[in-house]
């Protein structure tokens, strides 16, 4: 009589208090950003994901839904009102529609929540009702990260290390050749600005088509309505000495250093510094099947986006960050669906290898990390098929451009990734008689149970490893 009467009580206490506090208190909040290089599979990711975690009969590695403690998941509006929300009835309904296609790229930031009503586990299982977690998934380019890089450069140095690095690029001999003659101590006219700065963002687009990672400032690819502003007008020239007033020098170092100021530092503080969990999203297949340049290129190109991981290296953004952390970084290589899954222990393995240096130094700066594989909504199916005697693993699946059904084999991968990263650290052309084949695979028309996501791989263990421990 004393014991029941008394846990009544309790319960009552704990209710009587979940009632008066702040949200904020008992509502914890997740913020999850998603980013990754163009095409690396972020709006399929987030709009995956964020189905299968409403309709979870596909998440069974997720350990709050394998314990039946998710009573609830549903969408709500986001905390943030001026970034446009995460368009997830148009995506998903391209994927999963009648005549499924793959989403638009993407042109800016996007936000979206997702709020759970979770049966707290362990000791404080009987004792508490439900509580509500809100998930905020951000989606933002992997190219807004490489600017950081810009912070610390002058104009004159940027413009030295960008003439350098595309000085050999044939993607950039037209813009080189105006940049070379452009008159720096002339007077400033806006049509010369805008020419160049057109020619400098025509040899980011083609140098990103052809497998260049390495394309920043990365607003001239994704200008969204800044486009033709003049924080975008600028492009970098042989400067040999300081700038005079009124010279198309001087104008462009103005810009480019509005660009940190205006573009650069507010995506940082309003955006990035504000995220708790992080998945860094990797095509590394289409790397691989670009060629060892492109692997390289990538290669660096995710050391330089994870140095904004480890805020020691730049004075600004430590100080924004007053040491707060991304807590855990996901490394993922999407699309896994392109293979067959004998060989997804070897693109992980590759992944492993691609961001091991940008691994062990996130890693210094405390996050946690892990890679894996994943695809995050599966176009294919596997099969063996015989050739000339030999059985190959191979996937089947409806092609993009003819709507035709096709099996393919990709090749094989190595086991030691080091046999792809080395010729391709080493400047190697292609790859000695190996051709890695990729096929543009449409998404498969869909017939879901009651209660199933959309088909995945290991999108489960994603979001177990990302937010799990939350829940
Ligand atoms: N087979 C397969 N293809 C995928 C998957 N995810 C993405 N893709 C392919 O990759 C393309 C790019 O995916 P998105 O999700 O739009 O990539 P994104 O990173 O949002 O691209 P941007 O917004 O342009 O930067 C898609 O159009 C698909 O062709 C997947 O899980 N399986
Ligand atoms: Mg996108």
């Amino acid at each position: 009589m004393v014991i029941s009467s008394l846990a009544d009580h309790l319960v009552r206490g704990v209710e009587t208090i979940g009632d008066s506090v702040s949200e904020a208190l008992f509502e914890p909040v997740i913020r999850l950003g998603v980013t990754g290089l163009a095409r690396s599979g972020k709006t399929v990711f987030i709009t995956s994901l964020v189905a299968n975690l409403l309709d979870r009969g596909r998440m069974t590695s997720l350990v709050a839904q394998q314990e039946g403690r998710i009573t609830a998941a549903y969408l709500q509006p986001q905390p943030d009102d001026t970034v446009p929300r995460f368009d997830y009835e148009a995506h998903l309904s391209a994927l999963t529609g009648p005549a499924p296609h793959w989403p638009d790229s993407t042109r800016a930031v996007s936000e979206l929540r997702l709020s759970f009503k979770v049966q707290p586990g362990g000791l404080l299982s009987g004792l508490q009702g439900p509580r509500t977690i809100h998930l905020d998934i951000v989606d933002y380019p992997g190219e807004w990260l490489l600017d950081l890089a810009l912070l610390d450069k002058s104009y004159a140095q940027w413009s030295a290390d960008t003439l350098t690095r595309i000085e050999n690029r044939p993607q950039a001999a037209a813009f080189l050749t105006s940049a070379r003659g452009a008159d720096l101590s002339g007077a400033h006219d806006e049509p010369t600005a805008q020419a160049l700065a057109r020619g400098f963002t025509d040899y980011l687009n083609a140098a990103r088509d052809d497998g260049f990672y390495d394309c920043t400032p990365g607003r001239f690819l994704l200008p969204g309505d800044l486009a033709g502003s003049p924080v975008l007008t600028f492009a970098p020239l042989p400067v040999t000495e300081p700038s005079r007033r009124r010279t198309l020098q001087r104008e462009m170092e103005r810009r480019y250093e509005a660009y940190k100021a205006q573009v650069v530092k507010p995506f940082f503080r309003d955006h990035f510094a504000r995220i708790d969990r992080q998945v860094v999203l990797i095509d590394a297949l289409g790397a691989i099947h670009k060629g060892p340049q492109a692997v390289e290129d990538m290669r660096r190109a995710m050391a330089d986006i994870l140095a904004a991981f480890r805020p020691g290296r730049n004075a600004w953004l430590s100080q924004l960050l007053l040491g707060k952390r991304v807590e855990r970084i996901l490394f993922a290589a999407t699309k896994a669906d392109h293979l067959h899954h004998t060989q997804h222990p070897r693109l992980t393995a590759i992944m492993e290898a691609l961001t091991r240096d940008a691994r062990d130094r996130a890693d210094f700066a405390r996050a946690e990390t892990a890679a894996l594989s994943l695809a995050s909504l599966r176009a294919t199916t596997e099969e063996m098929r015989n050739h000339n005697g030999a059985e190959l693993p191979c996937v089947r699946g409806t092609l993009l451009d003819s709507g035709k059904q096709a099996a393919f084999y990709p090749g094989e991968l190595p086991e030691d990734p080091s046999h792809l990263l080395n010729p391709a650290r080493n400047g190697a052309e292609d790859w000695l008689g190996e051709d890695y084949g990729f096929m543009a695979f449409a998404p498969a028309p869909l017939t879901l149970q009651p209660g199933d996501g959309p088909p995945h791989i290991r999108l489960d263990r994603a979001a177990q490893f990302l937010i799990g421990d939350r829940l």
